[in-house]
């Protein structure tokens, strides 16, 4: 019988043509009725997605440190651009750093995890390590041996020294260049891996949730819903009241005008949930906005790189969920850790379907947090995605139109809708 006549071949190839976002879906539908089925026997399934989490946990190190170095790097010195590349840095990560306070904040007012109460034995390895005073944190952020911190993943070390490195290539011009290139290449390979496995997705979350819903029944399924509400109005706010109001304020510029003009990359965004596949659609949207191409072409690829406002929100509402979900008390110092690594983070998450879903392992660890929450979420990664990128993008476009004015490169309403037509 051939490949082309054998129904298991076909249902594969079938199988195997769906969207990645679909198979996990899929996969969590299945474990949720497998689970149910099986009662608390499904446990024999859980190894499946313990390798799975171990396999993203592999990634977390060599992803972040490399793709921090490539963000960082992917600024140009020259003169002018030096002075916008700091202003666009200093506006991402600030806008970034709300945008994950907004998502902690409806985390809490939400409580998506709360009630379901997984007990202790559940709790992965990485307890909730003791959180030490602020002045401690910070001293702790930075690495005395890089190698050791990034041999034991000590996320935060890790990232100061990326961020401190890239930093370091930028100012030695030429001469970095070759180690800038491997890092490209290494970053790229990275997220190849990613991808790779990313694929397993559908059967770790498969194992993790039938695990989990033979365990505790479908109980855990509101919280899930309760997750997705809390993202998207967090998404909402963050658009049409944070980012309206830096527009009206710092800008100048009406937001109505703003979002009429880049409605086309908002779609874009939600049904691509990639930010570098909407860049085409965000330089069209800034000619619109009349902001000139000298501004543009480097703000917003710098954005679609270091800027993932929305992917911090959701990071921000998912580590709560995660942490309601196995009953653990976040501290003051494991909030602001949380911000920390989740605003420093977004500089190394890829514009790319599914990059916040990695990251967010990274922010899970950062506070001790089991990675099994994961799973959970990743069932509904995608809907949240698409929500998440909207945000990303439109942030991105807020940057450049904010920056723009402040260079006096915004033209006027008239003379922009002309030169875009
Ligand atoms: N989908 C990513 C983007 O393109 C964001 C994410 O996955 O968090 O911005």
């Amino acid at each position: 019988m051939s490949n082309s006549t054998n129904p298991l071949a076909l249902c594969w190839g079938k199988w195997r043509a769906l969207p990645l976002w679909a198979q996990i879906l899929a996969g969590m539908l299945a474990g949720i009725v497998t689970g149910i089925s099986l009662g608390e026997s499904a446990i024999h399934l859980k190894f499946v997605g313990s390798l799975f989490v171990n396999t993203i946990k592999m990634l977390i190190v060599p992803l972040v440190f490399c793709s921090l170095i490539v963000g960082v790097t992917s600024m140009q010195d020259t003169q002018k651009m030096g002075r916008v590349g700091l202003k666009s840095f200093l506006f991402y990560l600030g806008t970034t750093a709300i945008a994950i306070s907004i998502g902690l904040l409806l985390g809490n007012l939400f409580q998506p995890g709360a009630g379901v109460e997984m007990t202790q034995e559940v709790v992965s390895s990485a307890q909730v390590s003791e959180t030490p005073s602020l002045a401690q944190t910070l001293v702790n952020m930075v690495p005395t041996n890089p190698i050791e911190a990034l041999a034991k993943g000590k996320i935060l070390q890790v990232i100061v020294f990326a961020v401190a490195l890239g930093i370091a290539l930028v100012l030695i011009g030429d001469r970095g260049k070759p180690a800038v290139q491997l890092f490209e290449s290494l970053a790229e390979a990275m997220y190849k891996l990613t991808d790779l496995v990313m694929a397993l997705a559908p059967y770790g979350v498969f194992s993790l949730m039938a695990w989990v819903s033979g365990k505790y029944g479908i109980d855990v399924l509101l919280p899930l819903l309760k997750v997705i509400l809390a993202v998207y109005l967090g998404c909402l706010l963050h658009i049409f009241g944070f980012y309206s109001l830096l527009l009206a304020t710092v800008a100048r510029m009406n937001p109505l005008r703003f979002f009429r003009a880049i409605s086309e990359a908002m779609a874009v965004a939600y049904t691509m949930s990639s930010s570098a596949g909407t860049l085409p659609a965000s330089m069209k949207c800034a000619r619109r906005l009349g902001i000139n191409k000298s501004i543009s072409s480097f703000v917003l690829p710098l954005g679609t790189t270091i800027n993932m406002d929305g992917t911090a929100l959701y990071q921000g509402v998912c580590a709560l969920f995660v942490a309601q979900l196995f009953g653990v008390d976040l501290t003051l110092m494991q909030y602001l850790t949380i911000i920390a690594t989740a605003t420093l983070a977004s500089i190394g998450t890829a514009g790319v379907p599914g990059a916040g879903l990695v990251m967010l392992t990274l922010v899970l660890t950062s506070v001790g947090l089991p990675l099994e929450g994961v799973a959970l979420v990743a069932g509904i990664d995608r809907i949240l995605d698409m929500a998440r990128t909207v945000v990303n993008v439109s942030g991105d476009l807020v940057a450049t139109t904010v920056i723009a004015h402040s260079e006096g490169e915004v033209a006027e309403a008239e003379a922009a809708v002309a030169a875009s037509a």
